[in-house]
This record gives structure tokens, sequence and C-alpha cells, in this order.
């Protein structure tokens, strides 16, 4: 089906219209110019960096890799692509996944329709002819039917508030913003502020290099071995047999990634069984270890098991015990995101690292040669600022996005994002968003709620328009229930009860509301076909 004839009319010779602009050329923004190309619908991409891939463009530091198998954490949209793509390894590192999505680009063609370096600042909305028009740093200006923000959940790098980053005379790296030629920390003195999943991957890569590391921990992180490996060929081949089978599977799972999940309860079986089986979860690596039994995210004594057992295995792993005690999290176990590693506790054995906790003692400012923590200066030639992101609205709100009567999302915000279904705001016509705040984006597995949402939005477009509506807007009251809904969902169990970047913790002055859709990708995705069945429930077209 062809639509482009129905928008063609508005295409004048001053300043092109296209129909959909698409702010991002990560995963998300690739596969929507893809589906709307399909439908006929003229698209345009701008994104800010200089190539494709947005996450695994920007988040080049030593050791980056995802945290979900590779072969569950790729497209599914296109057979032809997921058989002939090889993954070398069940966790696939950064360099390898920037060359997917490049490969999904030139496979589909996509180059042409995406120009870089295109930092967007304002998208505003013209009632008068229902149009977007969206500026960027360069100045350049761009019309559209359609706008659709893809500008991912962790995009926003977090700069901590320390005094001295211009006083310091060595090199100051963020993981988010890692150089693209390479950086040579051989025999170098490295500092690392931060223990997230971004620090974790990459202190033991830097020490095994650096001459000395200081690592400045505020809050010890929960980190699983990943136990990575090279993908055997038959598994991978196992796999591709019977690859519609393992995403069907997926998709009924809550956090949509096959694994083996257990919905027994910790207290159902004998000490004995349970440490058996944390032992094996532990071997197996990877993130469905919070998954060994189905209580342990329910249940503050069930959690507790888990955590005495993580606690032994720091204190297995790292030697010396006061070392080990201020690793050792105080927290449930999966309040943040856990972590998954090569080799994590295990660097904290090496003569050349060593370990500050900035909660007994405040970093007090950079210096021109390294971090002042009280009286004693940790003398650094790099200082790695591996302290995450304004997570989920970061990227939203670091766009001037302006709906109908120059309302601003940004104000509207102020107190907490409200969205219908993550995908689209009251006030906003004809905007969308990619895995955006309401919707279970960072707790599943991105790609596959990625590929849920822009089938959905170009599916809601394409239906707009052949209905002849020029207009698509969820309704205050739909947004009001979903959010609501969105809320309540947060509090089962004890995800909420930690201080994370899934609660805006993160950021200093930024509102505490629970973000993302904890009510499981299953219900998530009927309640979206259902809308769709419902003659789109809760949008109103114009
Ligand atoms: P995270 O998970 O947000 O981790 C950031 C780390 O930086 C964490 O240890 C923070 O400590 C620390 N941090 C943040 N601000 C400061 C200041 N001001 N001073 C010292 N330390 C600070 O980000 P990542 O990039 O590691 O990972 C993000 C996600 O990417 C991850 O969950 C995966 O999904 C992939 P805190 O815990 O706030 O005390």
């Amino acid at each position: 089906m062809h639509l482009r004839s129905a928008f063609l009319f508005f295409m004048t010779t001053a300043n092109e219209i296209v129909d959909v602009v698409i702010v991002g050329a990560g995963f998300s923004g690739l596969y929507l110019l893809h589906r709307c190309r399909q439908l006929g619908l003229s698209a345009r991409v701008w994104e800010a960096g200089a190539g494709v891939g947005g996450t695994w463009y920007w988040n080049r530091y030593p050791g980056a890799r995802c945290d979900i198998e590779s072969m569950q954490y790729s497209f599914e949209f296109d057979d032809g692509l997921q058989q002939e793509w090889n993954w070398s390894e069940r966790y696939a590192p950064q360099p390898e996944i920037l060359s997917y999505a490049e490969h999904v680009a030139e496979r589909f063609e996509l180059l042409s329709d995406i120009d870089f370096e295109r930092p967007v600042t304002s998208a505003c909305f013209d009632e008068k002819v229902n149009t977007w028009t969206l500026t960027c740093a360069t100045g350049e200006v761009l019309t559209a039917r359609y706008c659709i923000m893809a500008t991912g959940c962790l995009s926003k790098p977090n700069w901590p508030k320390i005094e001295g980053y211009d006083a310091f005379k060595g090199t100051i790296l963020h993981t988010a913003l890692w150089p693209h030629e390479s950086v040579e920390l051989r025999g170098k003195r490295v500092a690392v502020i931060g223990t997230g999943s971004s620090g974790i991957q990459s202190i033991p890569r830097i020490a095994e290099v650096a001459e000395h590391m200081t690592v400045f921990q505020r809050t010890p992180n929960y980190s699983i071995p990943a136990q990575n490996r090279p993908l055997e060929p038959d598994e991978v081949a196992d796999i591709k047999a019977n690859y519609a089978q393992l995403r069907a599977r997926a998709k009924t799972r809550s956090v949509g990634i096959e694994g083996r999940y257990n919905s027994g309860s910790v207290f159902e079986v004998s000490e004995a069984e349970r440490q058996a089986e944390f032992e094996r979860r532990w071997a197996e690596g990877g993130l469905t270890f919070t998954a060994s039994f189905g209580d342990l995210m329910l249940s503050k004594e069930a959690n507790d098991t888990l955590v005495a057992f993580v606690h032994g295995k720091i204190r297995e792993i790292v030697e010396d015990p006061v070392i080990a005690a201020k690793l050792c999290p105080g927290n449930i176990i999966g309040g943040k995101r856990v972590c998954v590693d090569t080799d994590y506790y295990a660097t904290y054995n090496r003569d050349n690292v060593e370990l500050i906790d900035i909660r007994e003692s405040p970093i007090t400012a950079i210096v021109e040669n390294g971090v002042q923590v009280g009286d004693t200066r940790h003398v650094a030639d790099y200082i790695v600022v591996a302290t995450g992101f304004d997570a989920m609205t970061g990227a939203l709100n670091a766009i001037d996005i302006r709906g109908r009567g120059d309302q601003s999302l940004r104000d509207l915000w102020r107190e907490g994002p409200r969205s219908y279904l993550g995908l689209a705001m009251a006030g906003f016509p004809n905007l969308f968003t990619v895995t955006g705040p309401g919707s279970p984006s960072v707790l599943s597995n991105m790609l596959l709620s990625i590929e849920q949402h822009v089938e959905w939005i170009t599916d809601c477009i394409a239906y707009t328009t052949q209905q002849g509506h020029s207009t698509v807007e969820a309704t205050e009251s739909a947004e009001k229930d979903w959010w609501n809904h969105v809320q309540e969902a947060g509090q089962i169990g004890l995800k909420h009860s930690t201080d994370s970047w899934y609660l805006g913790a993160n950021i200093e002055g930024k509102p505490r509301v629970f973000m993302p859709y904890l009510g499981g990708c299953p219900a998530y995705r009927k309640k979206c076909e259902e809308v769709v069945a419902d003659g789109y429930a809760g949008f109103e077209f114009g």
C-alpha cells in the first residue's frame, strides 16, 4: 500500500515537507526508516552522531558489550538478516554490535535518507497546517507531517557536578562519549568515577593495561559473571533453525528474553537445593540470575537469600576482606539493573587497583593532576567518568518540543513524564516516541521492544492517512489512566524500593517517578493490540 500520493499536496517548492522525520539513527531510527519506506512514506532521519548505531555508536569504552545474549539482541523483522548475520560471542562486544547496525543500514540501503551530525534542538507543531518543524544545531530546518523521536533511553550522558573539570591537565573521558580514535591507557594512571554497568565493564579491561587505577565508588553494584564465550557453530545453527520459536517464546516472557525462569519460591526448597541452584546460575552467568526463583523480586526475605549468596561470592573472590566489604552492596539485588561482567571483582586483587569509597569521604574536587578526596590527592593522567545517563527523559527534554498552543513538553514533564503507552503524549499530535517512558523499554530486550514500537507507530500513521485524517493524538484521559496504571505497576515487587535511574534518582533535582512499565511485555503488547483492535482507543483523529 503506497501512501505517498496522499501527501503530495503538502509539497511546496520553498521547503520540502517529508511525511516523517525520525530523530536518531540507532536501531529504532533504522527500522523506522525501513518501515516508512515499505509503506511508501517519505522519511528523513536526523542523527546527532557521524554514523548509525545510537548507543553502540557512542559507548565505545573498553569492555563495552551487551548484557543480553547476541542471538536475542538482534532484529527479527527480516529472516534473511537474522539467518545471514553471524554473532561471534554469547555477548557481542560493542564493535560487533556497531557493525551489525552498519550492516542493517547498508543491507536496506538506508544511508541515503539519513543526515548525520544534525543534533536536533527544537521540534514545534504548527496547528494551522498540522506539521512539525525541526531545527538542528547547524541551523537547518526540516518540516514533516509526523515526527518520531527515536532518541534512545540511555543517550543523555550524566556529568556529575564536581568542581574543577577545567583545572585538570590530563584527559577526561566519559564512557558514553568515548573518542573514536584509540585511547592509549597503557602505562597510564587512570581514575574511574562510577561503578554502574559502564564502570563494571570497563574497569577490568583498563586495569589490565594501566600502570595504576583508582576506582571511586559511591554505591557498590551487584554484578554477575557474564560467562561470555565464543558461540559454537552447532548452537548457532540450532537457534537459526528454530529462530521463530525462540522469538515467540521470548515474547511470552515479562522481559522479552528467553531463558531459564523458575516460578517457584526460594522457600519451597531446602537450603542446600537453593544454594545449588544459585551456584548453577552463577556458573551459567547472565541476567536471568535473578529469575532463579519466582519470588526473588517480590519478597524481601527471598531477595535476602540471593543477596547473601552474592556477598559470599564477592568475599570468596576478593582477597582483602576490607575491600570485599566495600564491594558488597547493602540494598536488595535487582532494584538497580544487575550488571554482567567479566572479571570485575577479581580486578580488586590486582596490585595496581585501588578502591576509594566516596560515600565515606566524597570527592572534593578535580584538580590539575588528579582527584582530591579530603586531604588525599589521587594522581591521574586520565579520568574516566562512568556516571551513566539522564535516563528515559534526558534526550527528549534536551530538545525544545512544543505541541498545541506552544506547550513545552519539558515544562509539562517538570514533575515527571506522562505518556500514553510510552508512545504518544496528549497535546502533541503526530508525535511519537519509541520505547518512551510508560513502556517496558529498559526493563525488556530493547530490540524486541523497538520492533514492536516501530511496527505499531508506522501502522498507526498508515491507518491515520488511509482514513483521511491529518492528525492522531492521545487523549488526556487515556494518557492519565495509562500513567496511573504505570505508577501502580511500578509498585509491584521490590524494584521501586531502591534509588535507581528507573526512578530518576541518579540525577540531582529530577522528580522521583518510576518511568518504565513494570507490568511486563506480554501485558503491554496485549494492551497495544487491543488499542488498535478498538479503533485506536485513547487516540483522537483530526
Ligand atoms: P549507571 O548504572 O547509572 O551507573 C552510574 C554510576 O556512577 C553509579 O555507580 C553511580 O553511583 C555513579 N555516580 C553517579 N553520579 C555520581 C557522582 N556525582 N559521583 C560519584 N559517582 C556517581 O550508569 P552506567 O552507564 O554504568 O549504566 C547505565 C545502563 O547502561 C546500565 O544499567 C545498563 O543497562 C547499560 P550511584 O549508584 O548513583 O551512587
